[in-house]
């Protein structure tokens, strides 16, 4: 394994080093807005001129935002599983580079690309790759090492095995030595370390289940007030998890075992490995990969990944405070848009109930909304929800949901939407349950009426192998 991915680094860093200019286009999840801050920041450090794209998704659409022009395109944390895409786009493999972790799909055109998939490491992002890119450009960016941490954090790479292994937590190392990262061993892996109260903390995780504790902040309040420990500080305001002293995390996190025991339950998911910013300043997002990859997930669904990237390189003032805006406004937004479409009503078709939520909210939301809106309205017709796209006036963004009781009937989302997409040239997919497309502002209508006819087909068709 070491050196056929030695090579594929060396080549990507030529590449790069080699280019006039340089194009990112990226994704807008955590993982995609540090992949690339790590990579236009080693680019720029080059000397060479770098501009950035960020895409919800890589669908025909969306190729319109990635330029014609001499430059370098860089697709990283997409790109590998979409090549058919860059090559219907005209894009010759000189002018392309792919960094990503996902799937690749097979194309007549020899795309170079770097993606760990091909090394056997499942468990490291895109922004993992691109670190290992920019150390190879040059060996004193371990710097970014903390952004790739926050990277694979947000793609959920530490989650099943309660922190980073293999080639990702190698760079976790590079973080340390240089000085910007805390390694917490066997520390609560628990979201909210950083700025929450710890019974807030406690009482909002679930993983693994704690009687007394999980889904009940004022239980576990109760639970932690038994084991005689200062949960305030001077001021009277709440500690958060990370500031508490040693011996009193390790007191609250025995008791915390003796209850799991007690109830019959696993411990090995209780502790972690936490990934610890001292550079960032306490008690914010800023001070832990999985807050600060939250919080970059925020500037993403807020359709400002732009926001997020200026936080990654280093900008504390305005951008923060947006971002920080926009994380604590995700809860009451999308209760604001669950109470719009209760209030606004649904039009409804034969199989499909549907409503049109202009540019009121952020796209990247609106499904969590149609989810939680469809069980208060009539739960047996699946529920769509259309909205614009701030920044791209022409493309209506699709949510739809439904149930498991539609599922049993023959509905299948995912298959309704990417035909109906296609039909009207746009894309979509996802699953039975759940599924999205884009698809050109000027044909909702014949969209819409289109999902429509394939649900009354699909349901029709399992009335019919039923008998
Ligand atoms: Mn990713």
């Amino acid at each position: 394994m070491e050196m056929p991915f030695k090579r594929d680094l060396r080549r990507a860093a030529d590449r790069i080093s080699e280019a006039d200019r340089v194009t990112i286009i990226s994704h807008i999840d955590a993982d995609g807005i540090s992949t690339e801050a790590i990579l236009a920041q080693a680019i720029a450090r080059e000397g060479i001129p770098v501009s950035s794209v960020f895409l919800r998704q890589l669908e025909p659409m969306a190729m319109r935002n990635v330029p014609r022009d001499d430059s370098l395109k860089l697709f990283a944390d997409l790109g590998a599983g979409q090549q058919g895409l860059l090559e219907e786009h005209g894009l010759s493999a000189e002018e392309v580079l792919i960094l990503d972790h996902h799937v690749s799909q097979p194309c007549g055109t020899a795309y170079p690309q770097v993606n760990c998939l091909d090394w056997g490491v499942t468990r490291m992002s895109a922004a993992g790759v691109a670190y290992m890119v920019a150390k190879t450009i040059d060996p004193d960016s371990i710097d970014l090492a903390k952004l790739a941490v926050v990277g694979n954090v947000g793609d959920m790479m530490a989650r099943e095995t309660c922190g980073l292994v293999g080639l990702a937590r190698e760079i976790v190392q590079d973080g340390v030595d240089y000085g910007n990262i805390i390694v917490r061993e066997r520390d609560l892996f628990c979201y909210g370390i950083s700025t929450r109260p710890v019974h807030v903390c406690l009482g909002y995780n679930d993983d693994p289940y704690i009687d007394g504790v999980s889904n009940n902040p004022n239980a576990a309040l109760r639970f932690l007030e038994k084991l005689n420990i200062e949960l305030k500080n001077r001021q009277g305001g709440w500690l958060v998890w990370e500031e508490l002293p040693f011996d009193d995390r390790r007191t609250i996190i025995s008791a915390l075992v003796q209850q799991l025991i007690a109830h019959g339950r696993e411990c090995d998911r209780l502790l972690g490995e936490t990934y610890i910013f001292p550079d960032e300043q306490e008690r914010t997002p800023l001070r832990n990969a999985s807050e600060y990859a939250t919080l970059l997930n925020a500037c993403g669904r807020w359709a400002n990944p732009k926001v997020g990237g200026r936080i990654c390189r280093g900008e504390r003032g305005v951008a923060y405070r947006e971002a920080e805006y926009m994380l604590a406004n995700h809860r009451s937004v999308i209760r604001d848009l669950l109470n719009y479409i209760l209030d606004t009503g649904v039009t409804e078709l034969s199989h499909l109930q549907y409503i049109h939520t202009g540019d009121h909210f952020p796209d990247t939301i609106v499904g969590i909304g149609a989810g939680m809106a469809l069980s208060k309205l009539d739960w047996r017709k699946p529920i769509m929800v259309l909205s614009a796209l701030v920044d791209e006036p022409d493309v209506t963004k699709v949510s739809m949901r439904t149930n498991q009781w539609a599922l049993a009937r023959g509905v299948d989302l995912q298959e309704a939407l990417a035909q109906a997409s296609e039909r009207v040239g746009g894309a979509g997919g996802g699953h039975r349950i759940a599924a999205g497309a884009f698809i050109p502002r000027d044909r909702e209508e014949e969209f819409i009426d289109s999902v429509n006819r394939i649900l009354r087909r699909q349901s029709a068709t399992a009335g019919k192998n039923d008998r």
